[in-house]
């Protein structure tokens, strides 16, 4: 009860706010995208972590609303990467099946996008396995005309669900995040290690990306390239840090 109260209060007193982890291409080593990840900061309860309050926010549905607030955060974060001429990165943004339930969240994004001058392209969706699952039609729907905008979609911790190979069939996606608990004993564990290639492969024969999460150390990077991996996130690269931040280093790079 004490998180929904101030959940409900959290976004009047602009105690949200997203931080972003780069996605690197793992040829170039050049950061391509980045992922929008919430971060809640309440006078009353401190920190708390997204996997405690995104629960909360989907039971009650405060999550259509906050989710509204990350994307058009993220939008304008993506509007100022733009005009410090970072015209190569794209953001990605968490959705939740409540924000599915919006009148149109495809309209509800390209609102967004069209307010800040962003190009669909630039904007990607991460949604889970548990997102389809018994929402398949009001769900697939909105896919379909979310890629048909340019927008594109990433399965997100992939292989922790259920019939995940026929999801990669279905539904129309152009990313698929290897999920963590894959990755973290790849180098010792031949089976995590046999099943991420195996993604890989399958990925490349319908001509999806791949990008390995919770990357960790630079031997598992190493590893991944050789495998034929895309691209690699995790905090190997870097920890999800504050937009500032990241332009602070990406200045830097130039
Ligand atoms: O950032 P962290 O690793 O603590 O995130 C914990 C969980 O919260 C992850 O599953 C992540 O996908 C989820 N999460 C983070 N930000 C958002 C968001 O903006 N919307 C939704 N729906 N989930 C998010
Ligand atoms: O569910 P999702 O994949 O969106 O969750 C992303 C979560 O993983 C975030 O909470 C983020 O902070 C966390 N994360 C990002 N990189 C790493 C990493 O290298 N190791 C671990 N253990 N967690 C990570
Ligand atoms: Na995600
Ligand atoms: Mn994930």
């Amino acid at each position: 009860v004490m998180i929904e109260n101030e959940l409900q209060k959290g976004i009047e007193f602009e105690e949200f706010h997203l931080h972003y982890q780069p996605q690197l291409d793992l040829k170039t080593n050049r950061m391509t995208g980045l992922e929008a990840l919430i971060r809640w900061e309440n006078p009353r309860l401190g920190r708390v972590s997204p996997a405690e309050f995104i629960p909360v926010a989907e039971e009650t549905g405060i999550i259509r609303r906050l989710g509204e607030w990350v994307i058009d955060r993220a939008a304008s974060d993506m509007r100022k990467l733009m005009e410090h001429g970072h015209h190569e990165l794209s953001v990605a943004v968490n959705i939740s099946i409540k924000q599915f339930y919006h009148d149109s969240l495809p309209g509800f994004i390209m609102e967004v996008l069209a307010k800040h001058q962003v190009p669909a392209s630039r904007f990607k969706i991460e949604i889970t396995e548990s997102v389809v699952i018994g929402h398949f039609d009001l769900v697939l729907e909105q896919l379909h005309s979310l890629k048909k905008e340019g927008i594109q979609i990433a399965l997100d911790d992939f292989g922790t669900g259920y019939s995940s190979l026929n999801y990669l069939k279905i539904l129309p996606i152009d990313i698929v995040k290897i999920d963590r608990s894959f990755i973290q004993d790849i180098l010792s564990n031949p089976e995590d290690a046999a099943i991420v290639q195996a993604v890989i492969q399958i990925a490349e024969s319908s001509s999806l990306t791949v990008i390995a999460e919770g990357v960790e150390t630079d031997e598992q990077t190493d590893f991944l390239r050789v495998i034929g991996c895309h691209q690699g996130q995790g905090y190997t690269f870097s920890r999800p840090k504050p937009i500032e931040a990241l332009l602070t280093e990406l200045e830097e790079q130039y």
